[in-house]
């Protein structure tokens, strides 16, 4: 009886909450099923998928399609993939899509945290080398991120607490009957 697979691809910018929301839901997920998971988090793919490549649109766009593939083929065999890159351009996630849902569900998560909060937080004090112009092309700032059209879900990660959203995704998850 085995289930059909699906991937959770969140979007959203640089200290929007993507890698916590989705590691909450991780846990959350752990709870309650015993199936294949698989975390694709945007620092970890560029430490080995995507070694190598920058910010420049074009391997931006690689290092989304290659999530898009790996995700695909767990989905193909019937796992959850949980990726979470900023994935900026519309048309990569598109991509990213496409490739997933010739095997199972696609649930696009924009996490819509403004750049106001993102900067403030400014976990890593990337947004502060970005203003002073150290790390160039920095989406938000001097890149751009393309807003989702219509995702799956959108939560607003301005001021919700993570283990609270990612009761809201696992909820939408049971309603689609995914688990
Ligand atoms: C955006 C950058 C940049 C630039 C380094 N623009 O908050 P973080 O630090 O830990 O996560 C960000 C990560 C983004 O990598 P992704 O692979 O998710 O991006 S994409 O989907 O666009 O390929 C940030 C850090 O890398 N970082 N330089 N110029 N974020």
């Amino acid at each position: 009886n085995a289930q059909r697979g699906f991937a959770l691809f969140f979007t959203g910018l640089s200290g929007a909450g993507k890698s916590t929301i989705a590691q909450a839901v991780v846990a959350q997920l752990l709870e309650r099923t015993s199936r294949a998971l698989t975390v694709l988090d945007g620092d970890e793919v560029r430490k080995h998928l995507s070694k190598g490549l920058t910010f420049s649109r074009e391997d931006r766009d690689a290092n989304v399609t290659r999530i898009g593939y790996v995700a695909s083929e767990i989905v193909r065999h019937g796992g959850i993939a949980v990726c979470a890159p900023i994935a900026p351009y519309a048309q990569a996630r598109a991509q990213a899509r496409g490739l997933v849902e010739a095997h199972g569900d696609f649930i696009e998560i924009h996490v819509a945290t403004s750049l106001e909060v993102c900067e403030a937080r400014d976990r890593k004090g990337l947004y502060a080398q970005a203003r002073a112009g150290t790390i160039p092309h920095f989406t938000g700032i001097s890149d751009p991120y393309e807003e989702p059209e219509q995702p799956e879900l959108r939560v607003d990660g301005n001021a919700a607490q993570p283990h609270v959203l990612a009761q809201r995704i696992v909820a939408v998850l049971e309603q689609r009957g995914l688990l």
